[in-house]
C-alpha cells in the first residue's frame, strides 16, 4: 500500500511523458481506468512494477473545470511574471485545492497530467502540497531531477541518449553527465566569469521555491510577504556584488534607462522543461522594445515602465501612496500596528494586483520588467521565439540582466529606506550584555575560511525518460569547508537574558581597495545567521555551526531521499528540509580570492523580548532558511525590520561620537566587528 509521499512523489517524475509510463526505475505504475496503455509502455521490457497506483475515472476532471489552465501550450515556457500565466496557475491551483487528501489529489492530478503545460502542472501540485494542512508530511523533490534540462545543456542530454542507444541492453551501470565550470560562455566576456554563480543549481532552485511560497496574485497574503520580497532579493544582489568584488568586477549597475541597448547578451543553451524546445537567446546590445505578444495577451510600453517608476519615486519622496479612492496611505516603517511602509511599497512594486494599494496607478514595474527583458529578442513574436530564461522563476538568475533589473528594484527600496529615521541609540543598544570576543574557527585555525569546488549527483532519468535507463548528472559547484562561529559574551545582569544573535558579513575593501564607509558598505552586509540564546549570568561561550545558518537549506531532496523516507524512517535531513526553501548551503560563502580576501564579521545582540513574535503553538515550522523563507503557517519570527540594523542610514551620533564606518557601531557593547580572510583554493574540496 502506497503512503502519501509515494502517491504524490511520482506525479513529479517524467513530467513530459504519459502518466502511465512506469516511474521509480520501473517499480511504480499509475494505472488509469478505461485508458489504453500507451504503446511505448506496452513494449517496454524488464519492467515489473511493485507499487500500483490505480486511478479511477473522475467525472469532476473535465477540461471546462480547468478554466484557463489549458491555455498554455504543452512544451512551451510557463512564466509567473505574465498575467495570463498567473491566471492559468490560479485556475489550476484552485482546482487542485478542492481535493481532500493525498489519494484524491493523486487521482485528480494524474487525470489532469498531460492536459496542461508541464511546468504549470509541477508548479500547481507543488503549490497545493505546500498549502494543504493534511499534506504536511509530503516533501517536494528537487527541481534538478524534475527538469534536468533547466540545468544542463541539451547537447549533454542528447549525448547521454546516444550513449544509451548504443549501449549493451544488459548494462546496468548509469551513464554519467558531467556539467560545470565551463558553463554557458567563455571568459572573453567578463560577465561569464560569474557563470558558476549565476548558473548554480542551488540558487536557481531556491528562487523557484521562494516564489512558490510567496506568489503575487494568488489570492492570499502571507505575513510580511512584500517586505520579504524586498529583503530576499536585496540579499541576493548583495551576495552577487560581493562575488563580483572577489573577481575584481565592479558592482552591478541598475537598469536605469530602457531606451538604450542592454550591453550583455545571454545564450542559455538549455531547453524548456524537458520538451526539447529552446529558450530564447538575447544578442549583445539588444534594445528593449514595447512588448506586443498578442498570443499571450501581453502589451507593455517602455513609457509605462518609466511612468510607474516615476510614480513610485514620487510616493517614496512624498512619504505616502494614493489608494484607489484617492486617499493617502502613509509610508513609514516605524509603525506600531498595520503594515510597514516597505510592505505597502513592495506590493505595489512587485506588483501583486490584489494587494497593491492602487494597481492601475502604480502599475506592475517588476513583473513587466521581467517580461520586457524575457522577450527583448522577439517582442512582437515575429520570429515565434520562446521567452528567455529571465522570464522563468527557476532559471532567471542565470541571465546577467536579472541583476540589472533587480538592482533597479532594490534601488527604489533603498531610496525609500533612506527616508526612514535612522535607528536611535536606544534601539541599537542592549545594556547589560557585552561581546568580549567573536570570530570563526575551522578545524584548528581561526579566522581563515576556505572555498573551492565540489560536485553533487542527481538522477537525470527521473525527469527525462532515457529508455528506462539510469542517467546521473554530476554538477560542479562552489563550496566551502564548514566552520563555527565562536562568541564570548558577558551577561552583567543578575539573571538569565534571552538575546537574538545577528551575524552579518561584508568585504572590508571596495573595488578601489579602500576601506568602506558605512553607507557604501551598508547594502553589502549579508546575513549569515540569526538565532536565539539564553545567556546565563556571567561568562557565556556560544558556538554555532555554519550548517545551522538561518538563511540556508541543508540539501536538495532527491527522489531517492524521499523514497527512503517512509513513515518511521524519516531521516534527519528529510525532517529538517520541511519546506525545501532556503539559500543553498554550498553558496553560503563567497569564493574569496586565491591570495585571501579581507572580510568583516559583524555581530549584534538584541533583546529577544522585543524581537519575538507570538506564534500559535503546534505550527508547521520551516526551521531551515527561515530568514529568507519565513515559517509555514506562522508569522515571520523577528519583529524588527528585515535587514536590521543595516536597512537604514546610520545613527548620526553614538555615545556622543559621529558614525562614519560600521566599526563605530561596535562602540556599543552588544555589537562587535572582526576581520577574517576567505581563501579560494581553486581545487576540489574533500
Ligand atoms: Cu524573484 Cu524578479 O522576483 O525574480
Amino acid at each position: 500500500m502506497a503512503n502519501d509521499q509515494q502517491r504524490l512523489l511520482y506525479l513529479f517524475e517524467l513530467p513530459q511523458e504519459d502518466i502511465q509510463v512506469p516511474r521509480g526505475g520501473g517499480s511504480v505504475l499509475f494505472k488509469l481506468e478505461n485508458e489504453e496503455t500507451p504503446p511505448s509502455v506496452a513494449t517496454r521490457v524488464g519492467v515489473s512494477p511493485s507499487v500500483s497506483l490505480p486511478v479511477p475515472e473522475r467525472d469532476d476532471v473535465a477540461l471546462q473545470a480547468l478554466g484557463t489552465a489549458t491555455s498554455i501550450p504543452k512544451g512551451s515556457a510557463f512564466s509567473f511574471f505574465l498575467a495570463s500565466h498567473r491566471k492559468a496557475a490560479k485556475d489550476l491551483c484552485d482546482f487542485f485545492m478542492k481535493t481532500s487528501g493525498a489519494e484524491d489529489l493523486m487521482q485528480v492530478a494524474a487525470r489532469v497530467h498531460g492536459k496542461v503545460n508541464e511546468t504549470l502542472f509541477v508548479y500547481a501540485i507543488s503549490f497545493v502540497i505546500l498549502r494543504k494542512k493534511e499534506l504536511r508530511s509530503v516533501r517536494l523533490p528537487t527541481m534538478v531531477e524534475v527538469f534536468p534540462s533547466r540545468f544542463v545543456p541539451q547537447e549533454a542530454l542528447a549525448k547521454a541518449q546516444l550513449q544509451i542507444n548504443r549501449m549493451d541492453p544488459n548494462q546496468t551501470e548509469p551513464v554519467i553527465i558531467e556539467h560545470g565550470l565551463e558553463f554557458s560562455g567563455t571568459h572573453l566576456k567578463p560577465e561569464h566569469r560569474l557563470s558558476y554563480w549565476r548558473e548554480d543549481y542551488g540558487i536557481n532552485v531556491h528562487h523557484w521555491h521562494w516564489h512558490l511560497i510567496y506568489p503575487p496574485g494568488m489570492g492570499f497574503d502571507r505575513d510580511r510577504k512584500g517586505e520579504l520580497f524586498y529583503y530576499m532579493h536585496q540579499q541576493v544582489i548583495a551576495r552577487y556584488d560581493i562575488e563580483r568584488l572577489c573577481l575584481g568586477l565592479p558592482r552591478v549597475e541598475k537598469l536605469d534607462n530602457w531606451r538604450i541597448p542592454i550591453k550583455d547578451g545571454y545564450f542559455p543553451k538549455l531547453t524548456i522543461s524537458n520538451s526539447g524546445r529552446q529558450w530564447g537567446s538575447r544578442q549583445d546590445n539588444t534594445l528593449p522594445k514595447d512588448l506586443r505578444r498578442r498570443e499571450l495577451g501581453e502589451f507593455v510600453d517602455i513609457t509605462d515602465m518609466e511612468i510607474w517608476r516615476s510614480r513610485l519615486l514620487d510616493a517614496i519622496h512624498q512619504g505616502f501612496m494614493i489608494d484607489c479612492n484617492g486617499d493617502k496611505v502613509p509610508l513609514r516603517d516605524d509603525v506600531t500596528s498595520g503594515k510597514r511602509g516597505i510592505e505597502i511599497l513592495s506590493e505595489a512594486l512587485e506588483a501583486d494586483a490584489e494587494l497593491s494599494v492602487n494597481f492601475p496607478y502604480y502599475g506592475d514595474l517588476h513583473n513587466r520588467g521581467h517580461d520586457i527583458l524575457a522577450f527583448s529578442h522577439d517582442p512582437d513574436n515575429a520570429h515565434k521565439e520562446e521567452m528567455g530564461v529571465v522570464g522563468d522563476l527557476g532559471t532567471s538568475l542565470r541571465d546577467p540582466v536579472f541583476f540589472l533589473l533587480h538592482k533597479l528594484v532594490d534601488d527604489l527600496f533603498q531610496e525609500y529606506k533612506v527616508t526612514q529615521p535612522p535607528y536611535t541609540e536606544a534601539e541599537l543598544f542592549l545594556p547589560g550584555v557585552r561581546i568580549e570576543r567573536a570570530g570563526v574557527v575551522r578545524g584548528n585555525e581561526a579566522d581563515v575560511l576556505l572555498t573551492g569546488w565540489n560536485t553533487r549527483e542527481f538522477e537525470a532519468s527521473r525527469g527525462i525518460d532515457f529508455n528506462g535507463k539510469p542517467v546521473i548528472l554530476r554538477l560542479t559547484h562552489l563550496d566551502h569547508k564548514p566552520f563555527e562561529y565562536h562568541v564570548q559574551i558577558n551577561n552583567d545582569l543578575r539573571e538569565p537574558k534571552e538575546v537574538t544573535v545577528r551575524i552579518f558579513w561584508a568585504p572590508k575593501f571596495n573595488g578601489q581597495e579602500e576601506e568602506m564607509g558605512f553607507m557604501e558598505q551598508r547594502i553589502l552586509w549579508s546575513e549569515m545567521d540569526k538565532f536565539t540564546v539564553n545567556l546565563k549570568p556571567g561568562k557565556n561561550h556560544v558556538v554555532r555551526s555554519s550548517k545551522e545558518s538561518s538563511i540556508t537549506n541543508l540539501e536538495e531532496l532527491t527522489f531517492k531521499d524521499l523514497e527512503n523516507s517512509g513513515p518511521g524512517n524519516t531521516s534527519e535531513q528529510v525532517a529538517f528540509n520541511f519546506c525545501g526553501c532556503g539559500w543553498p548551503q554550498h553558496m553560503l560563502l563567497p569564493r574569496g580570492r586565491p591570495e585571501g580576501m579581507a572580510f568583516q564579521l559583524f555581530f549584534m545582540l538584541t533583546d529577544y523580548a522585543q524581537d519575538k513574535v507570538s506564534n500559535p503553538g503546534g505550527v508547521r515550522r520551516c526551521a531551515n532558511g527561515v530568514s529568507f523563507c519565513g515559517m509555514q503557517d506562522a508569522k515571520y519570527p523577528d519583529a524588527r525590520p528585515m535587514g536590521f540594523p543595516f536597512d537604514r542610514s546610520p545613527a548620526p551620533l553614538l555615545q556622543g561620537l559621529p558614525v562614519n564606518t560600521t566599526s563605530d557601531y561596535a562602540r556599543l557593547g552588544n555589537a562587535f566587528i572582526h576581520d577574517i580572510t576567505i581563501r579560494f583554493l581553486g581545487e576540489k574540496l574533500n
